[in-house]
C-alpha cells in the first residue's frame, strides 16, 4: 500500500482538493467523518492558503486539513508577495506535513496564474524536494486566456520554475481548453475539479494495485520525468458497444485530454492503464492501438486492471514534448509582461511631466 499526501495551494489547488475528497469519500457531506475514503493507499490532505474564505468554503476536506498562512486576504496575484510569505511560513508548513508523516509519493495542485498557489508551489516542491526522499509531482492548471495580463505573466513565469525545478514531474490541466465543460465558469470550475479528481483516483488506482501487467510508481516516474517534465492526461470510458480500441482512442483524442496536445507528435513517453471486464479488453485490439503510438512516440507503459463486470476505461500518462499550445500560451504571456510595462512607462513619463510643469509652481489663492 503506497503513502500518499496530497497538497492544495490556494483557491483552484483548494477547490481541486476539495473535489478528490468528495470523490474518495462517496460525496456526501458528512461522509468525510464516517466514511471510508475510497483510495487503497494511505492517503494525507493538505489544503493551504493564505486566504481564511477560500479555506472555510470547503466541504470535504476535515478542518485539521487546512492550513491557513496569515496574509490578510490572499496575496492579490502578486507572486513577489507570495514568495516572501512562503519564505515567512516555510517551516510552519514543512511541519505540517511531517505530522502526517512519511509518504512515497506526494502531489501539490495549484493555478499557474493566482498570487497564492502560484507562488508557493514552485518554492513548496524545492523545498519538499530538498527535505525529502519521495516524489513530488505538480498539478497545474492553466487560465482561461481571457482572464487578463496578470494571470498570463503569472503563469509562464511559474510554469518556467516548474520547468527548472526539481520537480519529479507535472501534470498540466488547462481551463481554456476544459471550458466546454460548463455553461458558465462556475459550472466550468466545477466541472473541471471533478474531471480532474476522477482521473487522479483512477491514477492513484493503478499505481496501487496488482495489475495483470504491471505499472508502477517507477514507471510513472519515467513517463512523468521525460522532456520538459510537463505531462497531461487523457481518459475514456467505453460501453458493450464501443470497443476498447475506440477507448484508448478516445482517451488519446481532444476529447478524452485535459491539455491540447497531439500525442502522436507531441507526446515524448506515455503510460496506459486500462480497466475493465476481461470480455471487453481484447488484446490484439489494445497491442494495435499501443503500437500506433509508441511507433511515433518511443516508450510506453501499459498496464491491465480486470474487473469483472466493468465496462473498459482507459487513463493515459502522456509526457508533453515540444507542444505548440505551449508555446502560444508562452508568447501570449510575453506580449502581456511587454504591455504591463508599455503601460508602467506611460504612467511614470505622464508622472514625469507632470511634476516638471508644476516645479516652481505654488497655488495661488
Ligand atoms: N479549474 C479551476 N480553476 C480555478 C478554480 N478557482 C480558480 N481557478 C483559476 O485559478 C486562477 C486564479 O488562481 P487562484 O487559485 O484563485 O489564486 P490563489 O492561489 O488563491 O491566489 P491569490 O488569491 O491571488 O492569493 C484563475 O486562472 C482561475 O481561473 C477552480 O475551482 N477550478
Ligand atoms: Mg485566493
Amino acid at each position: 500500500m503506497l503513502n500518499v499526501l496530497i497538497i492544495g495551494v490556494g483557491q483552484c489547488g483548494n477547490r481541486i482538493l476539495d473535489a478528490i475528497n468528495k470523490e474518495a469519500f462517496g460525496g456526501s457531506i458528512l461522509s468525510k467523518y464516517y466514511g471510508t475514503q475510497k483510495f487503497p493507499s494511505h492517503v494525507e490532505t493538505l489544503a493551504i492558503n493564505t486566504a481564511m474564505n477560500d479555506l472555510k468554503e470547503l466541504r470535504f476536506t476535515k478542518a485539521k486539513d487546512r492550513i491557513h498562512v496569515p496574509y490578510l486576504h490572499g496575496v492579490g496575484a502578486n507572486r513577489n508577495i507570495g514568495k516572501q510569505c512562503f519564505e515567512d511560513n516555510k517551516e510552519l508548513l514543512l511541519r505540517s506535513i511531517e505530522e502526517r508523516g512519511d509518504f512515497d509519493v506526494a502531489f501539490v495542485i495549484a493555478s499557474s496564474s493566482g498570487g497564492t498557489g502560484s507562488s508557493f508551489t514552485p518554492l513548496l516542491i524545492e523545498a519538499m524536494k530538498e527535505r525529502y526522499k519521495f516524489s513530488v509531482y505538480g498539478i497545474i492548471v492553466l487560465p482561461f486566456r481571457e482572464e487578463g495580463s496578470i494571470y498570463l505573466q503569472n503563469s509562464i513565469f511559474c510554469l518556467k520554475e516548474i520547468i527548472a525545478g526539481s520537480s519529479d514531474g507535472n501534470i498540466i490541466v488547462d481551463n481554456q481548453f476544459l471550458k466546454h465543460l460548463g455553461k458558465d465558469i462556475k459550472t466550468a470550475y466545477d466541472g473541471i475539479n471533478r474531471t480532474v479528481a476522477q482521473r487522479f483516483l483512477f491514477l492513484l488506482k493503478s499505481l496501487d494495485s496488482e495489475m495483470m501487467m504491471v505499472t508502477d510508481l517507477g514507471d510513472f516516474k519515467t513517463v512523468m520525468s521525460a522532456g520538459s517534465k510537463l505531462a497531461t492526461m487523457g481518459f475514456g470510458e467505453g460501453d458493450k458497444n464501443v470497443s476498447v480500441k475506440a477507448v484508448i482512442k478516445h482517451s488519446l483524442s481532444h476529447a478524452g485530454l485535459l491539455f491540447e496536445l497531439d500525442p502522436y507528435k507531441e507526446a515524448n513517453r506515455a503510460m496506459i492503464i486500462i480497466e475493465g471486464d476481461k470480455k471487453y479488453l481484447n488484446i490484439n485490439d489494445i497491442t494495435t492501438e499501443v503500437e500506433k503510438l509508441s511507433g511515433e512516440i518511443g516508450q510506453i507503459f501499459k498496464g491491465v486492471l480486470l474487473r469483472n463486470g466493468e465496462m473498459p476505461r482507459v487513463l493515459t500518462v502522456l509526457s508533453i514534448g515540444a507542444s505548440s499550445e505551449l508555446n502560444k500560451l508562452f508568447n501570449i504571456g510575453i506580449d502581456a509582461v511587454m504591455k504591463e510595462k508599455e503601460r508602467k512607462e506611460k504612467v511614470a513619463e505622464q508622472n514625469r511631466g507632470i511634476k516638471q510643469k508644476l516645479e516652481g509652481l505654488e497655488p495661488q489663492y
